[in-house]
């Protein structure tokens, strides 16, 4: 049985339950629960404050969890970082007021830095050789400098509108985080069977959210151009049209270079291009 632990409500929540219901593992998602057993493989979810989650997995209540890297990182725990799963993309930023002039890390020399995160603002300040204080407050960070008890922040931003809103402007990019897999080190070979297993099946998701499968029409005299453009998986199926010099030609496009790719794939005379969703994948 492997215990994974999960946030019980907030920003990582759903994409979590998502990932673990689309890798195949049915449960009841009980609201009020502290945790469910899976019915159709050897997990039970906790569901636990995102903060604790990584001494849950050092104390071994829980075998693994899912926290976003900021978290882990300022924890700073006997966990192990076993996978980036792809969402919840956030960054860790130092901000100061917009009417400040910023010329450098250096200009946080003896300021004040409020932050929910001081082990990680530290480490960049150290890095730097910066010195500066800083103030731990566990939540509206954002508001410190205009109440006058920090000269800057630093806080995690996604589009930025909450600095903006709040008279600050980002200066420096102290992380980029994601939502990450950790686990106990050590873990006994029946668990790590099970999470190996579990591994695999979150792989699988992930590489299908990633890709596409795609269909053409193409003239034969195309088809080895265009098989090096998208040579799928291991190569493109290629089956002939019911007209003369004709193929209809099958593979996977990777999301990052899609829309570069259709242009080129148009230039080669592929015609009738057709896009459609993988729901898993394994190579
Ligand atoms: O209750 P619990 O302790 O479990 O949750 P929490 O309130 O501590 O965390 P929660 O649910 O807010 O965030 C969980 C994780 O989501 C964080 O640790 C990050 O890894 C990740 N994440 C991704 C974010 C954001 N995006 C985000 N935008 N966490 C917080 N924010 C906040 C940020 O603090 C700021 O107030 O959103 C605001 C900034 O957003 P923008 O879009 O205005 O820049
Ligand atoms: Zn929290």
């Amino acid at each position: 049985m492997l215990r994974i632990a999960i946030q019980k409500s907030g920003r990582l929540q759903e994409s979590s339950l998502q990932l673990l219901k689309e890798s195949g593992l049915s449960f009841a998602n009980g609201k009020d629960q502290l945790k469910t057993q899976v019915r159709n493989f050897p997990v039970e979810v906790l569901f636990l404050r995102d903060d604790d989650i990584p001494q849950y997995v050092e104390d071994r209540v829980a075998d693994v969890g899912i926290v976003g890297e900021n978290v882990w990182a300022e924890k700073q725990k006997n966990n192990d970082l076993v996978r980036r799963l792809d969402f919840a993309k956030c960054r860790l930023s130092i901000a100061v007021p917009r009417s400040e002039t910023y010329t450098g890390i250096r200009s946080l020399q003896g300021k004040n830095i409020a932050t929910s995160y001081p082990v990680i603002v530290q480490g960049f300040l150290n890095k730097h050789g910066v010195q500066a204080g800083i103030h731990e407050i566990s939540g509206s960070v954002e508001i410190a400098p205009g109440i006058g008890l920090a000269d800057a922040i630093c806080d995690i931003v996604s589009t930025g509108s909450t600095l903006l809103s709040n008279g600050l402007k980002e200066v420096e990019v102290v992380m980029q985080s994601e939502a990450v897999l950790i686990a106990t080190p050590g873990l006994a070979p029946e668990k790590k069977t099970i999470l190996d297993q579990l591994l695999f099946r979150i792989e699988a998701v992930q590489s299908a959210k990633n890709n596409k499968y795609i269909l053409l029409n193409c003239p034969n005299t195309s088809i080895e151009k265009i098989t090096s453009v998208i040579p799928g998986m291991k190569s493109p199926t290629i089956m002939p049209l019911n007209r003369e010099g004709w193929s209809s030609l099958h593979s996977v496009v990777n999301e990052n270079d899609f829309w570069e790719k259709i242009g080129v794939l148009k230039s080669l005379g592929a015609e009738g291009i057709l896009v459609i969703p993988i729901e898993k994948m394994i190579a």
